[in-house]
């Protein structure tokens, strides 16, 4: 017993013996320990910043996603509620485009019944056109075996109308020789007898003027060529005419009535070169 004490003793002694050195060790080491310190803290403070930097990207990347996500079901929604309004729609089309099938159906039936009438109308006109073609065949037939031959009323260059012939001249004449020279056609120098032949007269006449068988030269009182004194009416003749105008510098005033471009009548001197207008009886055909 004595012996294991005293070794133990030993082993204690010993033990104290190595705690100085131990102390030292450990010393040391608490030293370096302590001189990580500033390094370890600030990792853990860089560490501590990061987390939070990172936390806050989490927060703005999660809030980004969410407000996203909101965006996607309100488009959703939209969606949704325009699609469900799609079949009534369609059904409103469909009967829209039934009525106007209706409509047109109508209008083609309406248009084939007025075609019909209008076809056997066309028949029956083409029918009697027929008819009339072959009666003027027929008559144009007998005319030649008849030797009928047809005559104009009215030599060439002279109009038509009525029961006279009228030539609108294109040469120019004083008056007088105007109307000699219609007297040598068989003619007199235009006689305006009534509202219809003055009508065709100015509708041929008008923009040129014409001598027309009219004078005041005997005794200032205006006759036709055939004698007849004038009937005055102021409404064929141009504003302040007849006036027997004198400053024309050709001597007198003026005694020959001529139509003018307005389609109403004026005195002027007689001398003066203008168209003229002969009027004679047609021709019996
Ligand atoms: C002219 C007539 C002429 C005479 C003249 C008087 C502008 O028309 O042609 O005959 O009447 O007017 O100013
Ligand atoms: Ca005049």
């Amino acid at each position: 017993m004595l012996r294991e004490l005293e070794s133990k003793t030993d082993q204690v002694a010993s033990s104290i013996h190595s705690l100085p050195a131990k102390l030292q060790q450990t010393a040391t080491q608490s030293q370096e320990i302590y001189n990580e310190l500033p390094e370890v803290k600030s990792a853990v403070t860089n560490l501590g910043a990061s987390m939070t930097r990172l936390s806050t990207e989490i927060h703005g990347a999660v809030s980004l996603h969410d407000q996203r996500l909101q965006g996607l079901e309100v488009a959703v929604n939209n969606m949704s509620s325009s699609l469900d309004t799609i079949p009534s729609q369609l059904q409103q089309t469909v009967t829209q485009e039934g009525g106007r099938m209706t409509s047109l159906e109508q209008s083609v039936t309406r248009l084939s019944t007025s075609m019909n009438a209008m076809s056997s109308d066309l028949q029956e006109k083409d029918q009697k056109l027929m008819t009339a073609l072959a009666n003027l065949t027929a008559e144009i037939l007998s005319i030649k075996q008849h030797n009928v031959t047809f005559k104009n009323p009215c030599q060439s260059n002279w109009i038509a109308k009525g029961s006279s012939c009228y030539l609108f001249s294109s040469n120019k004449l004083a008056w007088h020789a105007a109307r000699d020279y219609c007297r040598t056609q068989g003619g007199l120098l235009l006689i305006l007898n009534d509202a219809e032949e003055w009508t065709f007269i100015t509708t041929n006449s008008v923009p040129e003027y014409y001598w027309v068988g009219l004078t005041d030269e005997i005794n200032e009182v205006w006759r036709w060529v055939d004698g007849t004194p004038l009937v005055m009416d102021k409404s064929q003749w141009e504003p302040g005419q007849p006036d027997n105008w004198t400053h024309h510098g050709l001597g007198g005033g003026e005694d020959c009535a001529s139509l003018e471009d307005q389609a109403k009548l004026n005195d002027a001197h007689c001398i003066e070169p203008r168209r003229y207008i002969c009027e004679k009886a047609a021709a019996e055909v």
